[in-house]
């Protein structure tokens, strides 16, 4: 019964037709390379917060301020459904992704879509291509993107390494800035006089303003580490309107991508970040710290006509070393302040422009790839 040995012609054939397939439509032979699809649900609405001590009722997306991370690998497609619980019609920018083909995800109220009013659904879907790094969500109608704000962590491809050592942890760091005011009473007061809007009470970290002003010292960011770790900080400005200087006392950062492009890593005691614009930078720790306790700290610095917010938002670095004592009783005074000419220029309340005529030049950042900026996104 030789014959039984041999393939039978419907055999044959089913293994021609899987052949041609695979020739007529690679995707599918690439299709568990490819990336996989995110869901996300944002509900907005009305939640209590309150700051500087005082309550007020502010916009979120599901209660939380700033708002959930998305998280997504590079080549993924994320479905984000936002249903609208409040009375202002809203739509959300993803600042920096770069919408290729699929423009009408982009977020713009009245520019790539009418805005999602009272009581409606709508799905915005669109895949990250060509981009890893940090980026961020907000919403872009009026000024609710005052509270209405989150992280987006693009990671790299499924077995893509970071073109620098695996970091110990990751860490959002998102500058924002709080009025006491309503903001939609600011935006509309300021468009209807033709003047600038008031300026804000506070800058924030993640948040929270911290203990340098008035009546928030409980209101304070703590980053918790463990000794000679590295931690990737990426850092987000989503304040409405300043560029802020960024330190941390006592330490160095190094700076490995900026709005979704890696960069040839470098390093700095200190960096500007405009509102918009993002950068992941890495923390190393001291292997024997001599302190428990560190400063990060952000302020703007204009030398421009017209007002602004010249407040310090700080946040604290708390190493976890048992033999020191807990943080929970940590006082303004036992922090131990930045001491390098720059970073005492930041904390000081008398800035001298010398030391900063060269701090813009820092925001000029070597790129590895010859990508140019998102010219796609607006703020
Ligand atoms: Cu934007």
């Amino acid at each position: 019964m030789a014959a039984s040995h041999l393939p039978s012609p419907v055999l044959v054939g089913a293994f021609v037709l899987l052949i041609n397939c695979l020739w007529l439509f690679p995707e599918v032979t690439i299709a568990k390379h490819a990336g996989i699809t995110r869901h996300y649900k944002f509900n907005v609405r009305l939640q209590n917060v309150t700051r500087l001590c005082q309550t007020k009722t502010i916009l979120t997306v599901n209660g939380k301020f700033p708002g959930p991370r998305i998280i997504a690998r590079e080549g993924d497609r994320v479905l984000v459904k936002v249903v609208n619980h409040v009375s202002n019609n809203v739509s959300f920018h993803w600042h920096g992704i770069r919408q290729l083909q699929s423009g009408w995800a982009d977020g713009p109220a009245y520019i790539t879509q009418c805005p999602i009013q009272t009581g409606q659904t709508y799905v915005y879907n669109f895949t990250i291509v060509g981009q890893r790094g940090t980026l961020f969500w907000h919403a872009h109608i009026t000024w609710l993107r005052a509270t209405l704000y989150g992280p987006i962590f693009i990671l790299p491809k499924h077995n893509v390494p970071y073109p620098f050592a695996k970091p110990y942890k990751e860490v959002p760091i998102i500058f924002g800035e709080w009025w006491n005011a309503n903001t939609e009473a600011v935006i509309n007061q300021a468009l209807q006089t033709g003047a600038g809007p008031n300026v804000s009470d506070a800058y924030t970290i993640n948040g929270q303003p911290g203990p340098l002003y008035n009546c928030s010292a409980n209101e304070t960011f703590k980053l918790k580490v463990k000794p000679g770790k590295t931690y990737l900080l990426r850092l987000i400005n989503a304040a409405l309107n300043d560029e802020l200087f960024f330190t941390v006392a006592n330490h160095t950062l190094t700076i490995v991508e900026a709005d979704a492009v890696y960069t040839k890593p470098f390093q700095t005691d200190i960096l500007l970040i405009a509102p918009g614009q993002t950068t992941n930078v890495l923390l190393k720790t001291k292997a024997h710290p001599t302190n428990a306790t560190f400063l990060m700290a952000a302020r703007p610095y204009f030398t421009g006509q017209g007002t602004f917010d010249n407040s310090t938002v700080a946040g604290i670095l708390e190493y976890e070393i048992p033999s020191v004592a807990s943080s929970s009783n940590t006082s303004i005074k036992n922090l131990t302040l930045p001491t390098s000419p720059h970073s005492m220029a930041l904390l000081s309340p008398q800035i001298s422009a010398a030391n900063f005529e060269v701090w813009p030049m820092l925001n000029t950042l070597p790129m590895c790839h010859k990508q140019s900026k998102n010219i796609f996104s607006s703020l």
